[in-house]
């Protein structure tokens, strides 16, 4: 079984003007569809990985019997399919904002605003391509705001996604050039889940 591009639920412009159309298209379509036509690569030589999801492959990556150059395929890969069928869901305008989880943001950071204002410059500070995650803590239970390089995956290190942010230059580059912090402020406006 290969690994497939997940449909978006929701229209290319359905973010505009924040994420504009064309962005999400190439993301989407270009980007997305690389990691998982890679990671179908990287898998051709393995029958037995083939059917396992790709969260699976992840957090046993360093188990799994494959040539080395062939495991590092899989962790930026899979991680850059792993994480990108994460990141849509995200973005779903018809997500509804999640009380709960805002109410524990507010425990731990001291309120919303000062939750946006540690993540947005954890987000600035990502060094070349990554991402910036909301996880929570697979040891304590704590919410942690938890920058990754590349594509490495939170999951590797026992941390559950609860939401993340891209900030790999193809995700914001042909509306905002170099301004990245402009990207991460209209962000914001898309993600309707706090
Ligand atoms: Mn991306």
């Amino acid at each position: 079984m290969k690994h497939e591009l997940p449909k978006l639920a929701y229209g290319y412009d359905a973010l505009e003007p924040y994420i504009d159309a064309k962005t999400m298209e190439i993301h989407h379509t270009k980007h997305h569809q690389a990691y998982v036509d890679k990671l179908n690569a990287a898998l051709e030589k393995y029958p037995g990985l083939q059917g396992r999801p790709v969260e699976e492959l992840l957090m046993d990556l360093p188990n799994l019997k494959v040539d080395e150059a062939d495991r590092t395929m899989i962790k930026n890969h899979g991680g850059g399919h792993f994480n990108h069928s994460l990141f849509w869901k995200y973005l779903d305008p018809s997500n509804k904002k999640d009380e709960l989880l805002a109410k524990e943001i507010t425990l731990s950071f001291g309120s919303i605003d000062e939750f946006k204002k540690q993540f947005s410059d954890a987000a600035a500070k990502v060094f070349g391509s990554g991402w910036t995650w909301l996880v929570r803590d697979g040891k304590t239970s704590k919410l942690l705001i938890q920058n990754m390089p590349n594509q490495d995956a939170v999951i590797t290190n026992g941390q559950q996604p609860i939401f993340g942010l891209d900030v790999w230059e193809h995700a914001y580059y042909l509306k905002y050039q170099n301004k990245r912090p402009d990207y991460i402020t209209a962000w914001w406006n898309v993600l309707k889940l706090i």
